[in-house]
């Protein structure tokens, strides 16, 4: 049921977001976003989630991955600056020449995943927090004021100590309860995103569908965002508009040749028509 409330999101949000661009414009107007993850059998996460951020505007896109999947991630994506690093002092100038940082996406759940983390969690830039970021930090919780958390029920289930099916039953007080408890803008994903911002207000977003239920739909949203936020996007706009333009993306998608068998990787030439309206 949808709380009367929950604000919906639509085509409006996208248009008032995407400012046209200065005719003088340089590739320092649009930010610069830093994917951090991408370990050993996930390369194509961090990959995924650049290239999304790319796709819907970024001026420099960054990857911090493991050393062996650098090459591979220039070789398929070659306007990406790929880093493979440790998480002590090579990761410092890379977190401080960013203007937003995701992590998450194929990050894991070993030590360099989780020390990568604590290394991204020092800085005061604005954070997009998913995947196994958001299970490190179930492990270890903390607030923070400047990040967008995009949970699935799974990993909001950890964050809040309960079980996924706990979550879906009530996923407005679950979005709710996450917002509380860990600070900035939440997202919880699934059929009918719910954002929750700063203020606890609930916006709703029910495009999408589920030919969206594939590995790397999540990695490409994480992009997204980061995208906007690194374009002058608030936290709660970025995830807003983000959320709609990944939804729209999968359904302009999933309406050129079915739902079945749809990949992450369709939606990024959407993503990129989305923004040029
Ligand atoms: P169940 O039991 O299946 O129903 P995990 P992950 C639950 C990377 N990837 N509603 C689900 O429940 C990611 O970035 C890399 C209800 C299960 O318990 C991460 O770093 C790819 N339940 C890493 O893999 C492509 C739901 O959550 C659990 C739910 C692990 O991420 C794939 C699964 O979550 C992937 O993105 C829903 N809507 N959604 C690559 N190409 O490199 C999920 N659950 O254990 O956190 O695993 O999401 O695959
Ligand atoms: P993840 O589980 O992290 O890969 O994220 C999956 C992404 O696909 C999220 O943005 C979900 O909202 C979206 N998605 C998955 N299944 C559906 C569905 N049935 N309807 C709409 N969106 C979906
Ligand atoms: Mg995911």
């Amino acid at each position: 049921s949808i709380e009367p409330s929950a604000r919906r999101i639509g085509a409006g949000a996208l248009i008032a977001a995407l400012k046209p661009r200065s005719r003088n414009a340089h590739k320092g107007y649009f930010g610069h976003v830093l994917v951090v993850g991408g370990n050993r059998g996930m390369a194509g996460a961090a990959r995924m989630a650049a290239e999304a951020a790319g796709r819907v505007g970024a001026g420099l896109v960054s990857i911090a991955t493991r050393r062996e999947h650098a090459a591979w991630i220039s070789a398929v994506y070659p306007e990406a600056m790929a880093h493979g690093v440790e998480p002590g002092p090579e990761l410092s100038p890379l977190l401080e020449r960013a203007s937003v940082i995701a992590i998450g996406p194929g990050l894991g759940r070993d030590a360099w995943g989780r020390q990568m983390l604590a290394r991204v969690l020092e800085t005061r830039k604005p954070l997009v927090v998913d995947a196994d970021a958001l299970n490190a930090l179930a492990a270890e919780p903390v607030a923070r004021g400047r990040w967008v958390l995009t949970p699935h029920p799974g990993e909001a289930g950890r964050l809040l100590n309960n079980a996924a099916g706990e979550v879906q039953a009530d996923r407005f007080e679950a979005v709710r309860n996450l917002q509380q408890r860990y600070g900035g803008v939440v997202v919880l994903k699934g059929s009918g995103t719910l954002v929750a911002d700063e203020n606890s207000s609930i916006s709703l977003c029910s495009a999408g569908n589920p030919g969206m239920a594939s590995g790397g739909m999540g990695d490409l949203l994480t992009g997204v965002i980061a995208g906007l936020l690194a374009q002058g996007c608030s936290l709660a706009e970025a995830a807003r508009v983000g959320v709609y333009l990944h939804a729209m993306a999968g359904d302009r998608a999933a309406a050129e040749a079915g739902e079945r068998g749809l990949l992450a990787t369709d939606l990024i030439p959407q993503l990129r028509r989305l923004v040029n309206p």
